[in-house]
């Protein structure tokens, strides 16, 4: 089974959506491997974000992903699970993101879009190292 790292985010737990944003994800048919509220550390946003290290919203993205508890999941698929996540959660941009998926019907800020999907395998099993390094 091939799995992923995925983040609610902490405007997501802040507004009541995590439920959702899981119930969403399970009834696509993905499976829950690993979940856990925390509050991440500034160091591990550091490491989890290191690919936008010096772009201009660096600072203000790591504020926010450290600013209050966020909800870390593990999921689990049949295969390209990393690209089933992308697509229920749409476009990064959420005014340009589809209706249907979870930035597109939840968030209208870039800066507050919900929910963090790796990007690729690579990425998938680096964020599963960072986040859970036991798994
Ligand atoms: P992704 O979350 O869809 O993978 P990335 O390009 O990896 O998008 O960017 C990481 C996060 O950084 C985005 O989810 C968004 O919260 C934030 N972000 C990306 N680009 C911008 C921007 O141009 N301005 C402000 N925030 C941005
Ligand atoms: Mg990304």
């Amino acid at each position: 089974m091939d799995r992923t790292l995925v983040i609610c985010k902490p405007d997501a737990v802040e507004r009541g959506l995590a439920g959702q944003i899981v119930a969403r994800l399970e009834a696509k048919g993905l499976k829950l491997v690993a979940a856990e509220l925390r509050t991440i550390d500034a160091d591990t946003a550091g490491a989890h974000y290191g690919e936008h290290k010096g772009k201009p919203f660096y600072d203000s993205l790591v504020s926010f992903i450290t600013r209050s508890p966020a909800l870390l999941l593990v999921v689990e698929g049949p295969g390209d699970t990393y690209k089933v996540v992308r697509t229920l959660m749409g476009a990064t941009n959420p005014k340009e993101a589809a209706p249907g998926t979870i930035r597109g019907d939840l968030a209208i800020e870039m800066t507050e879009n919900l929910v963090h999907g790796s990007d690729s395998q690579e990425s998938a099993a680096r964020e599963i190292a960072l986040f859970f390094p036991r798994l």
